[in-house]
């Protein structure tokens, strides 16, 4: 392992302290979208004394969480920091005054923030004052806790992370289109964590036509996503559960139809219709996706169907996928499977996947992979 010494400190306590800090910012997750996890540690004599992490939208800081919550002062210690500090005044004034306001004397960053309001700014103005600063550390696993963040402050769109279950013979239906069950109660329970997680959560009106669903988050505490219905002609049934439920949970129908007597029907139930240019006969995602990400929108968990599947996966807003695998068979020709619409020609062309994780829920898997 790589080892160095700082004023007599072994990089490992530097680790030890930045993992403490990953382990806060976790903690906000679902809560802060679209705004980064952060999570903060500040230590004297090599003893904790304050802790704190981003836990709201809008809300304050993980620095200035964790100045408030020191037990003694601040002055001369190391704040350990998942995020470089900002610098400019948001929704909060800049985390770098109330660091050289408090007499920190050293700072530990995770990760530099790609935020171009700050972005190597925050770093430098805590230096000019003096304060040494210490970057890069446990730096993968910063940047891994702030994928979303990142991905979306750099391009104003949603992260999409695509997931479909299905048996060992790739169905996920069978011919009949029952779908309950495929996989088994842990594996739904960690889709509904992932829910729980994200910004909105979107399906083809196919979806809504054959299943009727709620798309809503049924863990305790569990925060409902945005629901986002792909639907270029206006199919969805007004009496459709996603609809009647429109006034408690956003519900955004994404449509090319300019029919302004149905919009206003939908309008009035409590939907929001987003109007979307075609792209042949669908819809076209990469211009959804930018509307949304104007909505405040920075994650989307995309539950297919397959027909808006292969659209996703075509237009290349896929950046992430997650695919559960449960030890049946269902066998049938017409069994849906979870990437359908015209498919491509060439082995060639094959959308390509990387970076694979292997989780396991009970007799069910979940191979994870990141878009190529
Ligand atoms: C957070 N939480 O703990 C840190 C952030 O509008 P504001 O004032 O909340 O500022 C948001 C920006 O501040 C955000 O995009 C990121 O660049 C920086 N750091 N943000 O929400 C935090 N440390
Ligand atoms: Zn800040």
């Amino acid at each position: 392992a790589f080892l160095f010494f700082e004023r007599g400190e072994r990089v490992e306590n530097h680790q030890k302290y930045m993992d403490l800090a990953i382990d806060l910012a976790q903690k906000g997750r679902g809560q802060v979208n679209p705004n980064p996890l952060v999570g903060a540690v500040i230590v004297k004599d090599d003893v904790i004394i304050g802790r704190g992490y981003h836990e709201k939208y809008g809300g304050p800081h993980a620095e200035r969480q964790a100045l408030a919550a020191c037990t003694q002062s601040a002055a001369g210690a190391t704040l350990y920091v998942t995020l470089e500090p900002c610098c400019h005044h948001g929704k909060t004034p800049p985390c770098t005054e109330a660091i050289i306001d408090n007499k920190i004397s050293r700072v530990v960053i995770g990760s530099t923030d790609p935020n171009p309001l700050v972005s190597g700014k925050g770093i430098e103005i805590l230096r000019q004052q003096g304060i040494t600063v210490i970057t890069g550390v446990r730096e993968e696993a910063c940047q891994e806790l702030n994928t979303v963040f990142f991905h979306y402050i750099k391009t104003k769109t949603p992260y999409v992370l695509m997931k479909y279950a299905m048996t060992l013979d790739g169905k996920i239906a069978t011919h009949t289109g029952k779908s309950k069950w495929i996989t088994g109660a842990e594996a739904r329970q960690a889709v509904h964590q992932t829910r729980s997680e994200v910004a909105g959560i979107m399906v083809g009106v196919n979806t809504v036509l054959q299943d009727d669903p709620l798309l809503t988050c049924r863990i305790e505490d569990g925060k409902n996503p945005s629901r986002i219905i792909c639907d270029s002609h206006l199919r969805t049934p007004l009496t459709a559960q996603v609809v009647a439920t429109a006034r408690k949970i956003p519900t955004y129908l994404a449509t090319c139809s300019r029919d302004q007597h149905k919009i206003k029907r939908f309008e009035i139930m409590g939907c929001k219709i987003l109007a979307v240019p075609p792209a042949g006969d669908h819809l076209n995602l990469q211009e959804l996706m930018v509307q949304l990400g104007q909505k405040g929108i920075d994650s989307i968990l995309l539950e297919g169907g397959g027909t808006l599947n292969f659209s996703a996966l075509k237009s290349g807003i896929v950046n992430k996928l997650q695919v559960y695998l449960a030890p049946k068979i269902f066998g049938g020709a017409a069994a849906k499977t979870p990437v359908e619409g015209p498919g491509l020609e060439d082995p060639a062309e094959a959308f390509q996947f990387t970076d694979r994780k292997i989780k396991s829920f009970g007799a069910d898997i979940c191979l994870e992979y990141v878009k190529r």
